[in-house]
């Protein structure tokens, strides 16, 4: 062996050495991307998550570490979020075709199909009101729920044209959200606790969303719309929609409690005077 030879297996050595100290000196190191932290076993400290392209790998603060494959692919993170109704965030995996979902408490996957054309998701939010957020997808036309505490989904047709969810919005006051889209002409609010869709005709003209609150004092929040020469609140707790007339040039000013009585009022600068709308009276002056 040459000195020279015997010189770079030297220095070979020692950086395998220095690599092994550092390993072990810093469990913390993780070869790939940090995602970010969140505690996913429900134990109240952070797990730290790296993106390794074909896998995930996920980092306790105790130093255990678990990967779990994903695919040689694209994918992104689409939600992380408690989606099981037990303690720790579950980790939601756009895979193209399919969400994957990470359950890292109990180390397990469950992969829910989607669709090989176009999907976006709509969010996460309490809709049976049973512990545990639903993951909502535009899937075109229809709306996938996806509960994974039980690994149930569920389809909503809505429209084969273009159409925008509003949010999510508790509208009958019994704890879950609703789930009301803008389909043009209409609101087609999806009550997933029932599994069951109801249409609201608007208008087949210009309106626009104002604002959610509880204007009637009534359990359940209702939807203020702007329609131009009329300002309707659609009341889903009770099927109703009111009709309030405002003619000429007006804007909202705020919706919000004046008289202290139950329930919001919507008010209105027309002009140079001021408008309120008294949903629980179902008076406009
Ligand atoms: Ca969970
Ligand atoms: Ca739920
Ligand atoms: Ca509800
Ligand atoms: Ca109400």
């Amino acid at each position: 062996m040459s000195p020279k030879s015997a010189s770079i297996s030297g220095r070979s050595w020692l950086h395998a050495t220095l690599l092994l100290l550092t390993l072990s000196a810093s469990p913390g190191y993780a070869a790939g991307v940090f995602i970010g932290a969140w505690d996913l076993n429900g134990d109240g400290t952070l797990e730290s998550v790296y993106n390794n392209l074909s896998y995930i790998e996920v980092q306790q603060t105790d130093g255990q570490t678990r990967t779990y494959s994903i695919s040689n692919g694209a994918w992104t993170l689409l939600q992380t979020a408690d989606l099981d109704g037990a303690a720790g965030a579950e980790l939601a995996i756009n895979v193209g075709s399919f969400i994957r979902v990470i359950t890292h408490r109990t180390a397990a996957t469950r992969d829910y199909s989607i669709s090989n054309g176009s999907w976006a998701p709509i969010g996460v939010s309490n809709m049976d009101g049973v512990a545990g957020q639903e993951l909502a997808i535009n899937v075109g036309s229809f709306v996938r729920v996806i509960t994974h505490r039980t690994a149930a989904t569920r389809d909503y047709a809505i429209s084969g044209g273009a159409w925008v969810p509003l949010g999510f919005h508790d509208l009958n006051g019994d704890g879950a959200t609703e789930l009301p889209i803008n389909t043009g002409a209409a609101i087609r609010v999806v009550e997933h606790k029932t599994a069951v869709t109801r249409d609201f005709s608007i208008s087949s003209g210009t309106w626009a969303l104002m604002g959610v609150a509880d204007t009637n004092g009534q359990p359940g929040a209702e939807m203020v719309i702007n329609n131009v020469s009329t300002v309707k609140i659609v009341r889903y707790a009770n099927g109703t929609i009111g009709d309030y007339h405002v003619p000429g040039f007006w804007t909202l000013r705020m919706i919000t409690n004046m008289d202290g009585l139950a329930g919001d009022e919507v008010v209105l600068n027309s002009g140079s005077t001021t408008k309120t709308i008294y949903d629980a009276q179902g008076i406009i002056r």
